[in-house]
């Protein structure tokens, strides 16, 4: 559960946060296959709840986080139909990429929901705990139950695993997935989207579920689709818990021993020392992974920014985001460049306001992205996954396969190089100072494309501009701390 299934070789995922499934379907074919993306995660597929103008906030309409509240099991969500999806599965599996499927089993809409139709027009009566389409009934919840300890019904005390667990999270209608009967809706729906072909899951609001009750689902799970995988491939299982403050009831390594788990505090270590350049220095990061980090390395899902950590929500805290480029792409390099855990990248659409739901036209339709020449995507969409050092450093990584850290150099405080084996080598400069050193590689001797700067042609190869000499196994190293991607990025797959 814990393996990602990706291809030989691919070592890296991208969250593409509310992309329409037809536009994955391109993104799998024209650019994440050729650049060497091991997966996708994707938004919610399920049918979900529609939000216009709830009467708490008369100017949301179609917030992001609707998809959060499932109305049923229906493949059809704002993003697409069952249809489209099945499609994108198929083509992006074709070249190599493989679809992880964020799905929520913890809890259905608000019960603010009250009479409404979600996605696919599917009924559902959250104030009777009633959605025939699934089918749940009041008897599968635990507020009405009486299972929930707090007084109101809500997740409010977090020194508690039972009110964590068995009650409503912001209001979100509580399975109880203790009975059978939930277990099986949830394992059903999952086992439709395994046939279809997806590699694996993110789960949502694993926390506010009970580990054995988790796992209880998990052995339901079929082997994935021999059409596309080996013979008995479990699903990789990435589990949601958000787990970053101390003295909580409920902590990740409850899950650990049998899925890969978030992990949060990496994402804040590592943009606490490429914002501030305070305390911890990047001269620290060799012994990376040793600390600063909740999981180790085969149990981490690693990530910088997340889609609700990036706007304040799920935990928030201070993480660098597409809004801080230059430290941002540092902190995404430095993650693709260490060998701890399973990377995701994020990849966002612009906002202003939290709640704020991707691109979209006069009828809340989602504006699919287009692109720049330079690769990167234009109008709203970000695209970090696009940007230049972001996109090489998939590759970086692949080619650095298993091979060790090696070669380490640092000035002592926010300058630092090092090797992986002989196959890829790279320098972050955080200083105010450049980096301006003849360093030891251990790379073979050659003319490498300095991909921080340039692009390379694998089919001419030919560097769209700065390149940089090995002889010896030392290169001249020049990062200028001004320039907007203060890093040094060399591969032997990319020798002029
Ligand atoms: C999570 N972790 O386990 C995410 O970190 C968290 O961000 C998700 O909430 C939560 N699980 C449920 O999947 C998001 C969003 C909330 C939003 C919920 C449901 O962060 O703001 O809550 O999804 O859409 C919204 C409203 C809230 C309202 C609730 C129910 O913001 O005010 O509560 O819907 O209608 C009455
Ligand atoms: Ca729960």
């Amino acid at each position: 559960y814990k393996n990602p299934n990706t291809v030989d070789g691919r070592t890296a995922m991208v969250h593409l946060f509310e992309w329409p499934w037809a536009a994955i379907a391109n993104e799998c074919e024209t650019f994440l296959g050729p650049y060497g993306f091991g997966g996708v995660q994707i938004s919610p597929p399920y049918e979900h709840r529609v939000i216009f103008s709830p009467e708490w906030d008369t100017d949301v309409k179609r917030p992001w986080y609707e998809a959060y509240q499932p109305i049923s099991y229906k493949l059809h969500s704002r993003r697409g139909t069952r249809e489209d999806l099945i499609d994108m599965v198929q083509r992006c599996n074709n070249v190599g990429v493989r679809i992880y499927a964020d799905v929520v089993f913890n809890h259905m809409c608000g019960g603010d929901a009250g009479v409404n139709y979600g996605t696919a027009g599917s009924y559902a009566d959250a104030g009777n705990y009633n959605f025939p389409e699934v089918p749940y009934t009041r008897h599968q919840f635990n507020v009405p139950k009486g299972t929930c300890p707090s007084g109101d019904g809500e997740v409010n005390n977090y020194q508690d695993a039972y009110n964590v667990r068995n009650c409503n999270l912001v209001g979100l209608l509580d399975l109880d997935t203790s009975l059978e009967s939930v277990q099986q809706s949830a394992a059903d729906y999952l086992n439709d989207l395994i046939n279809i072909g997806v590699a694996g899951f993110r789960v949502d609001t694993a926390k506010h579920m009970w580990p054995n009750h988790i796992q209880a689902v998990m052995a339901k799970l079929d082997n994935l689709n021999t059409a596309f995988f080996p013979a008995n491939t479990r699903p990789f299982i990435a589990l949601e818990v958000i787990d970053q403050n101390s003295g909580e009831a409920v902590t990740a390594d409850e899950y650990s021993s049998f899925a890969r788990v978030t992990d949060f505090i990496y994402g804040s270590t590592v943009s606490e020392v490429f914002r501030d350049g305070g305390s911890n220095k990047i001269a620290n990061m060799q012994s990376f992974g040793s600390w600063g980090v909740k999981l180790s390395d085969p149990d981490g899902l690693v990530f910088i920014d997340n889609h609700d950590n990036q706007r304040g929500h799920g935990g928030g805290g201070r993480l660098l985001t597409h809004k801080d480029p230059k430290f941002y792409k540092l902190a995404v390099a430095y993650m693709l460049s260490w060998p701890h855990g399973f990377p995701r990248v994020m990849s966002s659409y612009s906002f202003s306001l939290d709640w704020e739901g991707p691109p979209h036209d006069g009828e809340f339709n989602i504006i699919l992205p287009t692109f720049n020449s330079d690769e990167t995507c234009s109008g709203n969409w970000i695209c970090e996954h696009r940007w230049r050092v972001i996109r090489h450093m998939i590759q970086w990584r692949n080619v650095a396969g298993n091979e060790p850290v090696q070669n380490w150099w640092s000035n002592g405080y926010q300058q630092a190089a090092y090797s992986r084996g002989n196959k890829a080598f790279i320098a972050l400069n955080r200083d105010y100072s450049p980096i301006n050193d003849n360093l030891y590689t251990g790379l073979p001797d050659g003319t490498y494309c300095n991909l921080a700067r340039s692009d390379f042609n694998p089919t001419t190869g030919a560097c769209s501009g700065e390149t940089a000499t090995v002889s010896g196994g030392y290169a001249s190293v020049y990062v200028d701390n001004n320039s907007d991607d203060p890093l040094f990025i060399i591969h032997v797959g990319a020798m002029v």
